[in-house]
Formats: structure tokens, sequence, C-alpha cells
């Protein structure tokens, strides 16, 4: 289960491609009922300005929207953010809402206590976390959490906020035989889940914890021929898959554990060369979705050029943006 790269399709990065099809997106009504579409705009801001803000583009969207205004809009008095104005608070939304704070340097109109005390009431007492009041539990939820409080500022204060060693338990409870992740313990093995997971244990400072050789061969394992990499056996390759499992090898310090140039080449092919945009795989629709995460994998390659900044792989957020805001997470090198 795989594709050929079509011969003609692009084989270099198109940054100033993607820098006016993500400034578009945004202003076109079509798209922006799409993606865009109420329920998950918060998230959508996240990816194309974390995206533009990879090509030095973010000044570009600062001018056309009021960031501030909007965070403002969509907090909700149990201190959760939800997608849009007027729905309910999700883990999701407040972790996207933090990071556009943080893009747009408006970490000071966050008020930290109250999303504190959101995230704090959704921990339960097996360590995981739900999304939101109506209760499903998600290793995706585990890593919302530690890393919205994290990118507030609150690294130094997990354990008095939640209780981060049951959390981190938790986590690990849901490793399985094969070296991957799933949604809880005993469920399938899945990229993002295993980036999840890794994430919110690098955020712990747990991932020694891990038999990180097993859980790296997983992950090196979804490299097909095409260069692309898949979410689970059999499956096709994705270009969003390209972050979930480098960022995940990266964490690990087993970035090498996959061909680079090989992946960059599927990402590449994915590209639309009039339009700009990345999609999923060559010949799909783009979206800023992939095109985020896409580029977000060429910057942790470091085969783009200096055309991308350099990436933080737990966050999904340029380096300096988190040094701006003085947030340091020891890089772990894996042995
Ligand atoms: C996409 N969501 O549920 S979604 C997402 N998918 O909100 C955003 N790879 O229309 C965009 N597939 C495009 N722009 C797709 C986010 C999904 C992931 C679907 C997808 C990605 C292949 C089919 C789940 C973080 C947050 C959310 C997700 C994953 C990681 C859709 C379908 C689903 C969604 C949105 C639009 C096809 C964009
Ligand atoms: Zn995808």
């Amino acid at each position: 289960t795989d594709i050929s790269l079509p011969a003609d399709a692009p084989k270099q990065l198109l940054p100033e491609k993607h820098a006016d099809f993500l400034l578009q997106y945004c202003s076109s009504q079509d798209n922006y009922e799409y993606v865009m579409t109420e329920y998950l705009r918060m998230s959508g801001l996240y990816w194309t300005a974390s995206a533009l803000d990879l090509l030095g583009r973010l000044p570009d969207l600062r001018q056309r929207m009021d960031a501030a205004a909007f965070l403002r809009d969509c907090a909700r008095p149990d201190g959760g953010y939800g997608p849009a104005p007027g729905h309910d608070s999700h883990l999701l939304y407040t972790l996207s809402a933090v990071q556009v704070a943080l893009l747009f340097d408006l970490r000071d109109s966050l008020d930290a206590g109250a999303i504190a005390g959101f995230v704090r009431g959704l921990q339960r007492p097996d360590g995981s976390f739900q999304g939101d009041r109506w209760g499903e539990v998600d290793t995706r939820f585990s890593f919302c959490a530690l890393a919205a409080l994290f990118l507030l500022g609150l690294g130094d204060r997990l354990d008095d906020l939640v209780d981060a060693r049951a959390a981190g338990d938790f986590v690990l409870t849901c490793a399985n035989w094969d070296g991957g992740f799933g949604t809880r313990p005993g469920s399938e093995s899945h990229s993002g889940q295993v980036y999840c997971c890794i994430g919110a244990l690098s955020i712990l400072g747990r991932l020694h914890e891990l038999d990180v050789d097993r859980t790296a061969l997983w992950l090196a394992e979804r490299q097909l021929a095409s260069g692309g990499l898949n979410g689970r056996p059999e499956k096709l390759p994705d270009v969003c898959y390209s972050w979930w499992v480098l960022a995940s090898l990266a964490m690990l310090g087993r970035l090498s554990w996959i061909s680079g140039e090989r992946l960059l080449r599927f990402v590449c092919a994915a590209q639309d060369p009039e339009a700009g945009g990345i999609a999923d795989r060559p010949g799909d629709l783009c979206d800023p979705f992939h095109t985020l995460f896409g580029l977000a994998g060429a910057s942790l390659l470091r085969l783009g050029g200096d055309s991308l900044k350099a990436i933080n792989p737990t966050f999904c957020l340029p380096v300096d943006c988190l040094d701006r805001h003085g947030l340091r997470l020891p890089l772990w090198t894996g042995d």
C-alpha cells in the first residue's frame, strides 16, 4: 500500500508559494468554511500562523487579523477555549489558543491561572485527561494538557497543578508490545498517538523510561518505498505523518533512523507548484494542516536550505518563538 511519485512532481521546496497559499487561504470565504470551519477555527489559525512564522511571514497575517480579539472572544467562563466564539471549551482548542498567543506575542493577555484550573479539572484519578466536560479519554488530551501548562510558563510547577506522576504513568500504560502507543491502554498503535505520548513524556522528563529502540524501530518502519510515511502498517503515506513520526524520532534522538532525503522528495511532490500549499499526498487538495506539517518536517530535516526557521519537535512552534518567551525544554539525546 504505497503510491509512486509522478515524474513531473516538484523536486524543490517552494516556500514563497506556500506563504501566498496560506495568506490567500484565510481570505477566501469558501476555504474559510471548509477548514477554517467554526468547529476547528482556533486550530486552523494555529496551523496557518505557525506555518507562516516558519516562513518568516507571520507579520503579513498579523496585519490582516486581530488575534487578540479572537482569543478574547473564544475564552470560556470555565477557563478553557473553544474553537470559535460561542463554542464549548476543549483541551484541543485550549492548546491551540496558547500556541496562537505565543506566536502573536499575546501571552500576557491570557489568564494562566484560569487555564491551569480548566486543565486540572479534566484530569482523572488514573492520571488520564478527558478532552472536555463530556469525558472522552485519549492520550492526545494528556499531551494537550501538559503542553498547554508548559507553554504558559508553568513547567516547573506541573506537580502542584496536576498529578504529573500519574499523568506519566497513564501514558506509559498505553505503550504496546510493538513499540507504538494508542489512545488508551490496549488500543492499536498509531503515529499521531505515538507523537502525543512521546511529547507528554518529553515534557515530564520521562523518555528514558521507554524502550526507546523498540519505539524508534516502529517509527522507522513507517517509511515506505515512495519515501513517505504512514500512520500505521498497511496504510497509505501521508505528509502529516512526516511530522508525527519525524518529531517523535527527534525527541528520541533517532532522527537518522529514516531517510530524510527520500522523505523530503515525497513532501516536495505533494506541493501544488502553481497555487502553493502542500496536500496529504501528490495530486490531492492542499490545506493549511498539511502545509504546516510538511514544512515543519522539512525544517526538522534541515534540508530545506535557509528558507525555514528551526522548529521545536515537542510543541511544533519555531524555536525562536519559544526562546523569546523563555521556554526551554532540555533536548534529550536518547542515551
Ligand atoms: C485534517 N483534523 O478532524 S479534523 C485536519 N485531518 O479537524 C485538518 N490527514 O477534511 C485539515 N486526513 C485537513 N486544514 C485534514 C485536522 C483531523 C486530521 C484529516 C486528515 C489528515 C488525512 C483525512 C484530526 C491534530 C488535530 C486534528 C486531527 C489531527 C491532528 C477534514 C477532515 C478532518 C478534519 C478537518 C478537515 C477532510 C486542514
Ligand atoms: Zn494527513
